[in-house]
């Protein structure tokens, strides 16, 4: 399997595709890691350096691939964080381009916004470009509650509500949905889902949620059930499996008290997940 996965570069820490390529080449995905920015951190410490990659720098790195001849052995594209405004449509012109090599290529935007916690962390044009121009061409979106609630012009809180949403965003184009939390008030104290929908159902999976804050799980959640969703064709076991290799890896680094993901320590939890949370059907 071969992934062209447009995202951050970061130095220090796991971030983007600093936090995706690794458990994807893990699993054996072929990964062509094109960057959008070169910072040497993620914006969560507030001071960060290196540059935003211009749209048509961007744009010449993805010629070049296609010059290349790979384009028609592209099994997907996935996109993440976008850095400057003019990334967007550098991607949607780049999945143009893989599925008119590729018809059978998917395309996976994971819409990064922000979150609940910490509100919108992308420049303020960046929400309004991927609902109206980026998430209507995809066919697999992983949002959180939040970026959800954003694209779909709702307050999802329940599992009823996010159903609806999950609805109303598979209207806009894409026929999969994962949605990474799904933080009912109602929930099971100390406890966090993820919910998935495609066109056979919609599953969700409980793990417990642990007090902290990693930057880069989304992208490493996001990575992960494109892949196993791709290999699979099964959006529950896509789920279970991702569940499995993220809460390890976030235990893991839980234990060690770092900051940044312990993502290669967290190798085998990519590569043989324990498969210790079972995902429920909900429709
Ligand atoms: O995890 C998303 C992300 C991607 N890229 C950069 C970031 C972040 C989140 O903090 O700062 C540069």
């Amino acid at each position: 399997m071969k992934i062209l996965s447009i995202q951050s570069a970061v130095a220090y820490g796991h971030v983007g595709n600093s936090a995706a390529v690794f458990p994807l080449q893990r699993i054996g995905v072929e990964v062509l890691p094109v960057y959008t920015v070169n910072f040497s951190n993620h914006t969560g410490y507030g001071a960060w350096r290196g540059p935003l990659i211009a749209p048509a720098d961007v744009a010449d790195v993805i010629t070049g691939i296609e010059e290349r001849g790979a384009f028609p052995h592209i099994d997907a594209v996935l996109s993440g964080y976008q850095g400057g405004e003019g990334i967007g449509d550098v991607i949607i012109d780049a999945v143009a381009r893989v599925k008119a090599a590729n018809p059978n290529a998917v395309y996976a935007c994971d819409p990064v916004m922000g979150n609940a916690k910490s509100g919108c962390f992308v420049a303020p044009a960046i929400p309004v470009l991927l609902r109206e121009k980026v998430v209507p061409v995809a066919d697999i979106i992983t949002p959180n509650q939040f970026e959800l609630g954003f694209l779909t012009g709702t307050e999802p809180d329940t599992i009823p509500s996010t159903l609806e949403a999950v609805d109303l965003a598979r209207a806009m184009g894409p026929s999969t949905v994962l949605v990474t939390s799904v933080e009912r008030p109602d929930r099971e104290e100390g406890t966090i889902e993820m919910l998935v929908a495609d066109d056979s159902g919609a599953w969700i999976v409980q793990t417990p949620l642990l007090p902290m804050k990693a930057n880069g799980s989304g992208d490493v959640t996001a990575a992960l059930f494109t892949a196993h969703y791709l290999e699979t064709k099964d959006a529950a076991l896509a789920l279970e499996r991702t569940a499995s290799s993220v809460f390890d890896l976030l235990s893991n680094t839980h234990a060690s008290g770092a900051r940044e993901l312990q993502l290669v320590e967290s190798q085998e939890a990519y590569a043989h997940p324990r498969m210790q949370f079972t995902a429920r059907r909900v429709r």
